[in-house]
């Protein structure tokens, strides 16, 4: 057989290559930790770690740089990033987008921490604004959930309960009951840290940086940019809100630089 044509038989076999990102619609990249849960037990503290927090934001921020996101955000041992609608890193390829996220990911966390920690990832694609502010409050909504289940389970646990026990109270219990069993061990659900409750997001932001221009003798001021972390995310319709600002905004200065 002659190469040109084991070639071309062999490239129509690799069947997911063409598949790319939908024309014009958001997509999100979600990476979550694998098996993170043997990993956290045997390694950081119970329920929340602040040093695996650290972890997980400096994997953020890879991500953030990377593809050039808009927001992420980061609950647990999850992530997710919002790409800009007219995203064309890899010419919006979804074999390169979820292979990278995940390598990213992982060496990322690997660095931070110092131990091999892999991540998988999934892409979601949504056609209008509302569908991109509803992704984030549910996900927001499962860091509430899985906070406060996470929080009372260890309350039990510490307490005396056996694993099996805990969990059995716990999936007869509202939600209102968990928070009054927190209170009753003097655990003010509302008072933990934002970013145990209803994780972190992180965005760009642009700031002034002076300098001295030694050949002109004057002071010079730069507009850079940085990254931003909100560790105290508002609820409901405000994080909506906040979203809907961050968002119009990241995509109006990315339409300049496109015109520009
Ligand atoms: N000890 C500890 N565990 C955490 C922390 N953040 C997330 N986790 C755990 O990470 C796991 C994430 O859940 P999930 O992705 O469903 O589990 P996996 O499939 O084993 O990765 C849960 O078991 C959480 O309790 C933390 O700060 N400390
Ligand atoms: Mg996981």
């Amino acid at each position: 057989m002659k190469l040109e044509t084991l070639d071309a038989r062999m490239r129509t076999m690799e069947y997911f290559h063409q598949v790319r990102l939908l024309p014009g619609a958001w997509a999100i990249v979600r990476v979550d930790g694998r098996a993170f849960s043997r990993l956290t037990a045997e390694h950081f503290e119970k329920p929340f770690d602040g040093r695996f927090h650290e972890h997980m934001l400096k994997t953020a921020e890879a991500l953030l740089t990377e593809f050039e996101g808009l927001y992420v955000y980061t609950e647990s041992d999850e992530i997710s990033f919002l790409l800009p609608r007219a995203w064309s890193q890899f010419d919006r390829e979804w074999e390169k987008l979820v292979s990278l996220a995940a390598g990213v990911a992982s060496a990322a966390f690997t660095h931070a921490w110092g131990k091999p920690a892999h991540f998988d990832s999934r892409i979601w694609l949504g056609p209008r604004d509302d569908d991109v502010i509803d992704y984030f409050r549910w996900r927001q909504a499962d860091a509430l959930r899985c906070a406060l289940n996470g929080c009372c389970y260890w309350t039990l646990r510490n307490v005396g309960e056996t694993p099996h026990a805990a969990e059995r109270r716990l999936a007869q219990l509202t939600t209102e009951e968990k928070r009054a069993l927190l209170a009753e061990h003097a655990i003010d659900f509302d008072a933990l840290p934002g970013w145990q409750r209803v994780g972190t997001g992180l965005f760009w932001e642009t700031y002034e940086k002076r300098g001295f221009n030694p050949k002109t003798q004057t002071e010079t001021t730069a507009v850079r940019r940085r990254i931003a972390r909100e560790e105290n995310l508002p609820q409901g319709d405000a994080y909506g809100q906040m979203l809907v600002k961050l968002i119009d905004r990241a995509e109006a200065s990315n339409q300049v630089e496109r015109r520009g």
